[in-house]
């Protein structure tokens, strides 16, 4: 399987992460971006498959597959073992709903972090962070006193890290919210996740972008 992404995509990470959780072999192509504003230049192959011109996109055998939602239910659906939803359905929906607060209403709030890291004095800098501190403050709550979001291990899990390493690598520490960092611990306890946050940060670490100390 070939997976298309960006050096820095989070979606990108989400795959990536399923992909290692579930011990799927991919041949990664990193397309090329613009380093120092994270800005996806463009890809034939990616613009092509995809309308929306972002990656993640997948090809196996003929099948072209995007969004990182959809690749990684082909990945559970073509690798049932380990599980990556729970099982019983209620549980399923409830850890689906979490995946998708994850993908699109926390990350949002703690990306914007990212535009005003270089100067976090800034009003923009000050109201992105107090918007970011928000997603960690509705993630912390989501997650309650459980180990995993939806209760077992599953995709809500990997969606949530991506999106909090995205204000983890601008600085923002999980302040005063312990479950979300023991939470975010038990996540880097994890191969697949450390490997996902590694890749990225030995990208900026080569295109020598300095980026606050990740929480
Ligand atoms: N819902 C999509 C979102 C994909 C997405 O936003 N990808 C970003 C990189 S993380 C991208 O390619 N952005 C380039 C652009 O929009 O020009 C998914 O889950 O794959």
């Amino acid at each position: 399987m070939k997976l298309y992404t960006g050096p820095v995509s989070m979606f990108g990470a989400k795959v990536l992460i399923a992909a290692a959780e579930k011990g799927i072999r991919l041949d990664v192509e990193m397309v090329p971006y613009q380093p120092r504003t994270f800005t996806y230049v463009g890809h034939p192959e990616v613009d092509r498959i995809n309308p929306k011109r972002q990656v993640p996109v997948l090809i196996d055998q003929g099948l072209e597959i995007f969004d990182s939602t959809v690749i990684c239910e082909y990945f559970e659906d073509l690798f049932p073992e380990p599980p990556l939803w729970p099982a019983e359905p209620r549980s399923r929906a409830a850890a689906r709903l979490a995946e998708l607060r994850a993908d699109e209403i926390w990350f949002p709030k703690l990306r914007q972090l990212g535009q005003f890291v270089r100067d976090p004095t800034s009003t923009e800098a000050v109201e992105a962070r107090a918007l970011a501190m928000d997603a960690y403050r509705e993630m912390d709550a989501a997650l309650g006193d459980r180990t995993w979001m939806a209760g077992v291990f599953s995709y809500a899990d990997i969606a949530a890290y991506t999106a909090f390493l995205t204000a983890a690598f601008f600085g923002l520490r999980p302040e005063g919210l312990p479950r979300l960092s023991a939470w975010r611990d038990r996540m880097e306890a994890r191969p697949s996740a450390r490997a996902a946050r590694d890749g990225i940060l030995s990208y900026l670490a080569e295109q020598n972008i300095r980026l606050p100390e990740p929480a």
